[in-house]
């Protein structure tokens, strides 16, 4: 068997070589890794002995030959593949390993450009690459961490070992030319935004942004497979703030099992339902606010019927969006010119995980979405009431509709409906003044979620109000004056662990 060794950080180089060396491995090297080899007692060949040509032009040519890449890249399964390496004196070679020209860190040191030009690696991934694509029969070992490794896998069933160093490698180079990438994009700053626009592809143009003398388009990024789309059934082209209305609805309602109903205003819920049906969960969804709906976004989560629509029909809407309509809910609906119908068909995979991204600066910081709602087994029964299990439902539901709405944010509900929400507040008790302002007499009986914790002085505003069943995250260092709040009240409090901030 026969290693190729060309590594600029030569750390562990030697000992690895040197075990390669005792397993009758053969080593092959470029010229400073050759040397140190060599220096270390090891018995190495050279890669010009191996070519039978000399480094060239500075050492920018030192691999780039077919002796090498051949070696590398035949299939040993395919015989004319042989024949061919037998007929030009090629030998195989059975593992490369390479790290790259420092760039990176060149970069870092702000060096000047020539420098810069000097360590662009081109051989190095070019073998990596090679070797990468023929994993089947060549080790590729990239990374200095991994030779230990190597070592234990040289023989026996190790395909799956080989795939990884590939997979590895892969990213290496590819990361690799990024940061060379990102060098000449930033040389070239008026040229950035055309490169930007290559990942994301214009999908529509928009009238306007989120107010008349903001220009606006919608991109999609044109990488994501299956990507989720929407179909405008009905009404005017949509606008801006319509799709981002729509995200925000349809993020919303996307937490329910069942049938559910959430009305949107500025992306913010004014009211959410559930029920057995969608008509009973809209009933809910409506009643909470029946104001602030006006003008805004009606999401449902089940295919609209006959008598959802009629409810629909009857107040002023700017968009419902579901996985479809029936034909009779469609009929009554586009009795109305302006209302837009659409239709989005999967939107319950916009519930499995991915990323999610916001602009900061001049970059975006990405987080995966916040896809926990309520796990049964994070719970903790903290007070000496526990909820029975008609409550633990009130308390699940009441915690999901917090997931969507803005920090800091309560949610005062009952029958799985809201009867009340505050939302946005920079300070908490603010959110449960306003909550409880909001719900009014009905606020008595109702349960209460939080989507962060909160101290005392919120848990006295609630036992005032009459809500005896409240839900929170925990984890403050007061936790224990707001159990023995609830202690001394006969109040039930439970912990869910989890916490559902939305900024
Ligand atoms: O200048 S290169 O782009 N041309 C080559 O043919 C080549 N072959 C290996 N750089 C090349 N290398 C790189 O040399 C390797 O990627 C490695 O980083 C480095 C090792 O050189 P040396 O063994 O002389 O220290």
């Amino acid at each position: 068997m026969r290693a190729l060794i060309s590594v600029f950080n030569k750390e562990g180089i030697v000992e690895f070589a040197r075990k390669l060396a005792d397993r009758n491995w053969e080593i092959i090297s470029t010229g400073g890794t050759f040397k140190k080899l060599k220096e270390a007692g090891i018995d190495v060949i050279s890669v010009d002995s191996v070519t039978g040509f000399p480094e060239i032009l500075d050492g920018r040519v030192k691999t780039l030959n077919p002796k090498i890449h051949g070696g590398i890249l035949a299939r040993r399964d395919i015989n004319e593949h042989m024949e061919t390496l037998k007929n030009e004196g090629i030998e195989t070679i059975d593992m490369v390993v390479n790290n790259l020209y420092p760039f990176e860190e060149k970069l870092l040191e702000e060096a000047n450009h020539d420098t810069m030009i000097e360590n662009i690696d081109i051989g190095g991934p070019s073998m990596i690459r090679a070797a990468a694509k023929n994993y089947r029969d060549v080790f590729i070992v990239t990374d200095p961490s991994d030779y230990e490794e190597v070592l234990n896998n040289l023989d026996g069933d190790n395909l799956e070992f080989k795939e990884y160093l590939a997979k590895k490698a892969f990213s290496y180079t590819a990361h690799y030319d990024t940061i060379i990438s990102n060098y000449f994009l930033k040389r070239l700053p008026e040229e950035f935004p055309k490169y930007l626009n290559k990942s994301y592809e214009l999908s529509e143009e928009l009238r306007y942004g989120e107010n008349p003398h903001q220009k606006a388009a919608f991109y999609e990024n044109s990488y994501t497979p299956d990507r989720i789309s929407y179909n405008v059934l009905h009404g005017k082209q949509i606008s801006y703030n319509n799709l981002n209305d729509m995200y925000s609805a349809i993020n919303a309602v996307v937490n329910f099992e069942k049938p559910a109903a959430v009305a949107i205003k500025h992306t913010d819920p004014c009211g959410i339902g559930t029920g057995e049906t969608l008509e009973e969960a809209f009933i809910k969804a409506y009643e909470c606010d029946d104001e602030s709906i006006f003008g805004g976004i009606i999401a449902l989560n089940r295919e609209v019927d006959e008598k959802t629509a009629n409810h629909l029909s009857k107040i002023f809407l700017e968009i419902v969006v579901a996985p479809s309509f029936s034909k009779e809910a469609f009929e009554i609906l586009t009795e109305k010119k302006n209302i837009r119908l659409i239709e989005v068909p999967e939107f319950e995979r916009l519930y499995e995980g991915g990323k999610r991204f916001k602009q900061v600066l001049n970059g975006i910081i990405i987080q995966d979405s916040d896809d926990i709602v309520w796990d049964e087994e994070k719970l903790s029964f903290v007070s000496d009431r526990k909820p029975n299990e008609k409550e633990l439902e009130e308390l699940k539901f009441a915690f999901t509709c917090c997931k969507a709405t803005f920090s800091n944010s309560v949610v005062i509900a009952k029958d799985g409906g809201t009867l009340a929400l505050g939302q946005g507040e920079t300070k908490r008790s603010w959110a449960v003044e306003e909550a409880i302002d909001r719900a009014g007499e009905k606020a008595k009986g109702a349960v209460l979620a939080s989507d962060g914790f909160f101290f005392r002085d919120t848990i006295e505003l609630l036992d005032k109000a009459g809500i005896d069943v409240i839900v929170q995250p925990g984890g403050s260092v007061k936790d224990q004056e707001v159990i023995d709040y609830a202690n001394e009240n006969g109040i039930c409090l439970v912990f869910t662990n989890i916490r559902h901030f939305r900024h």
